[in-house]
């Protein structure tokens, strides 16, 4: 039997045009998401290091491999008038060998992989270690400074160079977290505490990820990990610390009243509904709560630059209070700020999350931006 030919140069060029499109599009995902091979800290690095490593092992068993399967194929490939080959059944030596080698590069992974696993918590740093906890809602992500008596979201905040231990805990179904440049993945499980620990070695802002479906917003369960230096931490953290201040504007004061009013019953702010340093402030969790709140703690949601889990960015610049033509508080620009989208409709932003409210006005909502621009 002879092999059927290529059907010429047309064939290839389909091939070679396919192989060209996809590495244009593989070349594209660099662009803007984070990757794991370009790691910020040693649990990232200790991870991208095990990758290297099998990619290296697998890269010498697929060279070899292929390179007996081509020289087989060229060197006893059909002739014109060939007799059959000598048929072979069995042959002890080259079945050893070809069982005991792939047992030792994949011995090789296990040992490697195992070494990495066991290894990735012994990091050490600078000053103590930050006790944080991450608990998972659907779909945002609450970071409660244990030691530190402040609870945040969206946005996890620590100093460069410090060793982080975070405990993960859901409050409904299996999320994960994820920080590609700092940290792996760990799974997120509801009634149960995964420790995990990492440590961020350059200031900056990097991309967190909940990397397990867990419903229609899943991709828009984001947060960002915001690397300080040492001093801006211990400023942050002080100012966080801080109970929000009693707006004196009167657009902010009436805000407070509307917030009083109503968004107090999914939201917290310290100074308005809850009080300092107390048990209230403890992120609540499978059942173990001392609020019932379903929402972000606000107190200092001025300092946040992202809305819900990164669906929305938000800055006092583009959100400018004025007045509409019969003298009423209005926003200025509304297309540009993303907390009025927000407001106007939260279920529209980010279709069946957990912010149900009834319909505000251009007035109110105004308002309530203002105090919202005053939680320094
Ligand atoms: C029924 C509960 C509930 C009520 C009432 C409520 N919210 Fe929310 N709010 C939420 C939840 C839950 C989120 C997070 C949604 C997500 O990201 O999935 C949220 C998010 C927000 C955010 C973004 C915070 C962040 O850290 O990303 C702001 C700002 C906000 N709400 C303001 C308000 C204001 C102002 C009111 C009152 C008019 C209000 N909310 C009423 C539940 C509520
Ligand atoms: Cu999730």
């Amino acid at each position: 039997m002879r092999m059927p030919k290529f059907r010429g140069v047309k064939r290839w060029g389909t091939i070679i045009s396919a192989l060209l499109l996809s590495s244009i599009l593989l070349a594209a995902c660099g662009e803007t998401s984070p990757s794991i091979l370009n790691p910020q800290g040693p649990v990232a690095s200790k991870e991208a290091g095990l990758f290297w490593f099998i990619l290296v092992v697998a890269t010498i068993v697929f060279v070899a491999v292929e390179s007996v399967l081509i020289y087989s194929i060229v060197r006893f490939r059909e002739r014109p008038n060939m007799p059959n080959p000598r048929q072979l059944h069995g042959n002890n030596t080259i079945e050893l060998i070809w069982t005991i080698v792939p047992s030792l590069f994949l011995f090789a992974v296990l040992i490697g992989t195992i070494y990495t696993m066991f290894n990735l918590n012994s990091i050490s740093g600078q000053g103590r270690i930050i006790d944080i906890k991450v608990v998972a809602h659907q779909w945002w992500w609450e970071f409660d400074y244990t030691n530190d008596n402040i609870v945040t979201a969206d946005e996890l905040v620590v100093p460069v160079g410090t060793v982080i231990r975070t405990t993960l805990a859901s409050s409904n179904v299996i999320h994960s977290f994820w920080i590609p440049q700092i940290t792996g993945k760990t799974d997120v499980v509801p009634g149960r505490a995964n420790e995990k620990l990492f440590r961020a070695d350059t200031p900056g802002t990097y991309l967190g990820i909940c990397t397990e479906y867990c419903g229609l917003q899943h991709a828009n369960m984001r947060f960002q990990l915001v690397v300080l230096p040492q001093a801006s931490y211990v400023s942050w953290l002080h100012n966080q610390q801080s109970a929000a201040q009693t707006p004196t504007d009167p657009n902010a004061t009436a805000g407070m009243k509307l917030f009083q009013g109503s968004c107090v019953a999914c939201h917290g702010i310290v100074g308005v509904n809850l009080q300092p340093g107390g048990q209230q402030l403890t992120a609540q969790y499978g059942g173990g709560s001392a609020t019932t709140l379903k929402g972000p703690n606000l107190t200092h949601f001025a300092t946040r630059t992202t809305i819900a889990g990164l669906v929305l960015t938000w800055n006092p610049q583009s959100c400018v209070v004025g007045t509409d033509s019969s003298g009423k508080p209005a926003i200025q620009n509304p297309a540009a700020c993303g907390l009025y989208k927000w407001l106007r409709d939260p279920q529209a932003v980010k279709p069946g999350n957990d912010m149900q409210i009834g319909k505000l006005s251009d007035t109110q909502i105004a308002q309530l931006i203002a105090y919202l621009e005053s939680l320094q």
